[in-house]
This record gives C-alpha cells, sequence and structure tokens, in this order.
C-alpha cells in the first residue's frame, strides 16, 4: 500500500474515532445502553465506508470533513448490522474486532437494543446535519440511504444470505446476496460523496459503477481472507465459511478462481473510476487496498 493512502487510512479512521465519540456524547439514555453503543462504535474496525465517503469528496475537489456527519451515519449502521450479525439468531458469535461480541459483555436484549439504537440515531444525525446541501439533493440522499441500508439493499442481503445458508448457492445466487448485503452500503458511501460534493450527473454514474465493483471486490477478499487469512490481524476466527458449509467465491471458485475476479472487480471499477474524471488518485488506491488488504 501507498504512503499517501496508508496516511489518509489512518488518519480519517482516527477522525471517525473523535466524530463518532461527539455524535454520542449528549445522548439522555440510560447507561447500559449508551455503554453498550460506545462499546461496538468505538471497538475500533477499518472504517472503510467513511474512508470512501472521505476519499469521494477529496477526489472530487472537498474537504472531506463535509461528510463527517453522513461518515458518522455510515458507521453506525454497519456497527449495528455488526452487532446484530453476531448475535445467537444469527451468526452466533463470540469475537468481533478482536473483542468480545456486543451480547457477550451486555446480554443479548441491550446488544439488540444498542443495534437498534444506532440505526435509529444515525438517520436523526443525517437529518440534523444537511452538510450545506440543497433541500432537494439532502432528500434525495437520505432516501437512497435507507433505501439501501433497508430491505431493498444490506437488510434484503442478510435475509437472502441466511435463508441460503443450508443450500449450494449458484455464482448468480452469490452475487445476489452480496450485491445487497456488501456493496449498497459502499455504493451509498460513495454516493453521499458525490451529493455532498456536488458531483455532475455523470461523475455520479460512473462512481456508482466504481463502488458497485468495490463493494463486490471487498466481499470476495473477505472470503479470500476467511480461508486463507491471519486470525491475529483480522481480528475474527479464520476458517468459519468452511466449517459452517457456507457458499463463498472460495468455495465455489477457489482461492485462484475468487481471486481472478477479485481483479476482475477492480480492475472494472478503474475503468469506472477513469470516465468520473474525478481530481486526485485517492479512490484508485483505495481500488488498489481491496487487493492488498490483509485485515
Ligand atoms: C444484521 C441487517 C444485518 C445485516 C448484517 C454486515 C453484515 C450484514 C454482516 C456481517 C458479516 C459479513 C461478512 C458481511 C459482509 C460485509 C462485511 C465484509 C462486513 C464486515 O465489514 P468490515 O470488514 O468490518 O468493514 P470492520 O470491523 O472493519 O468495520
Amino acid at each position: 500500500m501507498s504512503q499517501q493512502l496508508s496516511s489518509f487510512i489512518k488518519d480519517w479512521a482516527g477522525k471517525m474515532d473523535v466524530e463518532l465519540k461527539k455524535c454520542i456524547a449528549d445522548l439522555q439514555a440510560p447507561p447500559p445502553l449508551l455503554e453498550a453503543m460506545e462499546y461496538s462504535l468505538l471497538a475500533g474496525g477499518k472504517r472503510i465506508r467513511p474512508i470512501f465517503l472521505f476519499a469521494t469528496l477529496d477526489a472530487l475537489g472537498h474537504d472531506p470533513l463535509k461528510g463527517k456527519h453522513a461518515a458518522c451515519a455510515l458507521e453506525m449502521v454497519h456497527t449495528y448490522s455488526l452487532v446484530h450479525d453476531d448475535l445467537p439468531a444469527m451468526d452466533d458469535d463470540d469475537y468481533r474486532r478482536g473483542k468480545l461480541t456486543n451480547h457477550k459483555v451486555f446480554g443479548e436484549a441491550m446488544a439488540i437494543l444498542a443495534g437498534d439504537a444506532l440505526l435509529t440515531h444515525a438517520f436523526y444525525l443525517l437529518a440534523k446535519n444537511a452538510e450545506g446541501m440543497k433541500p432537494e439533493q439532502f432528500v434525495t440522499m437520505f432516501q437512497e440511504f435507507s433505501l439501501l441500508a433497508g430491505p431493498n439493499g444490506m437488510v434484503g442481503g442478510q435475509a437472502a444470505d441466511m435463508l441460503g445458508e443450508d443450500k449450494k448457492l449458484t455464482i448468480d445466487e452469490l452475487y445476489y446476496i452480496h450485491e445487497r448485503k456488501t456493496a449498497d452500503l459502499l455504493t451509498s458511501a460513495v454516493r453521499m460523496g458525490c451529493y455532498i460534493g456536488q458531483a455532475s450527473p455523470d461523475q455520479v454514474i460512473h462512481l456508482t459503477t466504481y463502488a458497485k465493483h468495490i463493494g463486490l471486490a471487498f466481499q470476495i477478499q473477505d472470503d479470500i481472507l476467511d480461508e486463507i487469512g491471519d486470525e491475529a490481524k483480522l481480528g475474527k476466527k479464520v476458517g468459519s465459511d468452511k466449517d459452517n458449509d457456507k457458499s463463498t467465491f472460495v468455495s465455489l471458485l477457489g482461492v485462484e478462481g475468487a481471486k481472478e475476479q477479485l481483479h476482475q472487480h477492480v480492475q472494472q471499477s478503474k475503468e469506472a473510476l477513469a470516465k468520473a474524471e474525478v481530481l486526485s488518485d485517492r479512490l484508485a488506491d483505495l481500488a488498489d487496498f481491496m487487493v492488498q488488504r490483509d485485515y
């Protein structure tokens, strides 16, 4: 990874911790709920969705900080999805980001409520801070984010994933799941950056295509890392897909086949990016990071 990209990721991931802390600092709620929310929100994580939003703003010539509230909303929705995904009724995981999962520390009921609270507060935050946008643009951004995070997007993808658990899926079915479960929230991050950074309609089209391929590349690398990654770097158990006989890009295509698909999506993301004619290399570097990342 280039030194420049690695400092961009490190700086902005650090700034996210500060911003996320501020976002929940004034909440009036029972302390155990606040603790459970903060525990998962500030447990680390790559902050990759905010980083794509910030990089999009940078690429459009804007100060990335303009997107700080939208970035917090994205990270809150992402964190709620992880807290709920780890519950016994779903993946039943004990560790996430190298720490005990939320329900292991606070109990199932509080973990469910912490997830609910992060989800609802994300939309409050977004609505309260319109980032100096024109009202109609803000409404479009808000609608899209709700759509991509909800039944048409991430939640629908998670439901399709659960329903496919005991079946050997086809590659098309796998793509259906991951376009929703993983790619939609990343796409939302880039499109939020487009709206806040006043991208032209053509740029929105090309950056959306870029983001969809990035989302798929991200998931394929996730599947590869579950097979050949390092538990200490990932902060979670590896091999769980195989243990659970789960259909993944690796189980359907093998590690080499999955790597080939990963490279294809990165290539396609870069082709779309070239058409967007943006001002910095940040998004192209992030596309390469999809292949290089080992955490
Ligand atoms: C429960 C509604 C609901 C949705 C859950 C995100 C998710 C959907 C499930 C988690 C399991 C998984 C492998 C999802 C695919 C997306 C993905 C790779 C999530 C992990 O995101 P990272 O790697 O996590 O960005 P960190 O911890 O770095 O933030």
